[in-house]
């Protein structure tokens, strides 16, 4: 009886061995390590001893890309170019960079709405794709981050109460600092009510200051931190054809010193973001970065032509993109960051399985990623009085903006009048009251991404008529 049970027993085991092993071979394990995202492995992060760590308290190399100021490149941020770049480049964090002074900047007349809801975007693309988020208050031409301190903080106050429940974001409050103005008594005195504001909502999420001289004086916090706050990071920036060994040592005596800092700015370029390249100083800088495990942002997704660019001007796709739309900062970048032996978290085998698709990336992805956004837009062009009552015409155009095709759409209008239908075309109109509904005609109801169709209709009313809303629906 015994030594049947202990040969049971022995046989399950062997199985269980060899099941064990057709596992390790068929590479059950790689596989599941592919689909888990960089967030869903790591999960939030915080700063531990000088060093970011993730939710097992591992060091955690940030790996990212930084948009251009927001309102000068909208179109970037969108989930297809998201996914390239953390499925082709290995890229687990997008700084969204808001300039607060420059161009349209969102304290120098910038609409503060769109901005807005473009940060919004890209923290929930990101929060999809399972990457990390930096919002980055882009002070530059104001160099005293003092000048807008009352805006900043109502901002951060409104980001960090949005996102309260995101362990994905982080709050970058203050670019790069320069100038007298930008002195660290002066960063220090603006940071700590910023993050006390911050911290008031949100008390876990990575805050990151600024340093001196655009970011380059990591020896202040290095001798006097800011103190009474936890999960505070400081910021290095660095452009490899103006700055080198000097520079490299200040950033390396920081580390070795236990100054929690990221670059959460780098190129390859001229500081101005133009002029020559310098990929062997890049490579001595990136081998810097690599030996301390320093989390790195690179300047900047756009096809400006400018060096900085990691797309080609020539190149018009908003993702998808290919080794020839890449410009020299751009394929350089892209290696670095998907060399085998980088040290960027080395356990991460990460999506290696899905780099063939580099040239060649799959509908399926485009589809399962994509997303439709369809925004309607009405105007009277035309209007006349006969037997008492009100005609409008109206033109109204549906507009796609999203990542996908709608397969379909529904419009609805409240109007201020009661309405009832004159005349249609390319829709199938509806009028109850003072709603007026509308579904596609048979011939559009597709709407391609980036496409936009029109439809119109003559409009009867007892007095004078306006529309008050128009809410346009996809349907897939
Ligand atoms: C540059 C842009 C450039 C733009 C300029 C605005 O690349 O297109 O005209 O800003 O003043 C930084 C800044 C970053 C700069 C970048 C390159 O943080 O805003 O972007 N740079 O000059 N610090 C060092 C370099």
């Amino acid at each position: 009886m015994k030594k049947r049970s202990q040969r049971k027993w022995k046989c399950c085991t062997i199985l269980c061995i060899l099941l064990l092993f057709l596992a390790v071979g068929f590479g059950v394990d790689t596989r599941q390590a592919a689909a888990a995202s960089p967030y869903k492995k790591n999960g939030r992060l915080s700063v531990k001893k000088g060093k970011i760590v993730n939710k097992k308290g591992r060091p955690f190399v940030i790996q990212g890309v930084s948009t251009h100021g927001l309102s000068w490149f909208p179109e970037y941020v969108n989930k297809r170019a998201f996914l390239t770049l953390r499925n082709q480049w290995k890229v687990n964090t997008i700084r969204l960079a808001l300039y607060t002074a420059e161009y349209n900047g969102y304290c120098s007349g910038g609409n503060k709405k769109e901005l807005e809801q473009l940060i919004d975007k890209g923290v929930r693309y990101a929060t999809d794709l399972g990457m990390y988020v930096i919002i980055d208050w882009h002070i530059l031409s104001d160099g005293n981050p003092l000048t807008h301190k009352k805006e900043a903080k109502k901002f951060f106050r409104k980001m960090a109460k949005k996102y309260k429940n995101y362990g994905n974001v982080m709050y970058e409050i203050c670019n790069e600092p320069n100038g007298g103005g930008g002195s660290w008594k002066n960063i220090k005195k603006y940071a700590k009510p910023v993050i006390k504001t911050i911290r008031k909502v949100n008390k876990k999420a990575i805050v990151i200051v600024g340093t001196p001289t655009w970011s380059q004086e990591i020896d202040k916090p290095q001798n006097d931190p800011i103190t009474g706050y936890k999960n505070v990071a400081y910021s290095f920036h660095f452009y490899a054809g103006t700055h080198k060994a000097d520079l490299r040592s200040r950033l390396k005596t920081a580390a070795k010193n236990g100054v929690p800092v990221i670059v959460t700015e780098f190129g390859i370029c001229d500081a101005s973001g133009n002029g020559n390249m310098n990929p062997k100083e890049g490579n001595l800088w990136m081998r810097l970065l690599n030996q301390y495990k320093i989390g790195r942002v690179c300047w900047s997704l756009a096809n400006k032509a400018e060096s900085a660019s990691l797309l080609k001007s020539s190149c018009k796709k908003t993702g998808g993109w290919r080794t020839q739309d890449l410009s020299a900062s751009g394929k350089w970048l892209r290696q670095a960051y998907t060399k085998k032996k980088n040290g960027v978290n080395e356990d991460d085998t990460l999506y290696e399985d899905e780099e063939e698709n580099t040239e060649n990336p799959s509908q399926e992805t485009e589809q399962e990623y994509g997303e439709p956004h369809v925004t309607g837009q009405a105007e009277k062009v035309n209007s006349w009085g006969s037997d008492g009552d009100w005609h409008n015409q109206y033109k109204i155009l549906l507009r796609n903006d999203g990542t996908a095709s709608a397969k379909g759409w529904k419009v609805v209008l409240q109007m201020k009048e009661a309405a009832s239908l004159e005349n249609s075309w390319n829709g199938t109109f509806q009028c109850s009251g003072r709603t007026v509904t509308i579904d596609p005609a048979d011939y559009n109801q597709k709407i391609e991404a980036g496409g936009v169709i029109e439809i119109g209709c003559i409009i009867i009313s007892a007095a004078p008529q306006e529309i008050l809303s128009v809410e346009a629906t996809p349907l897939n």
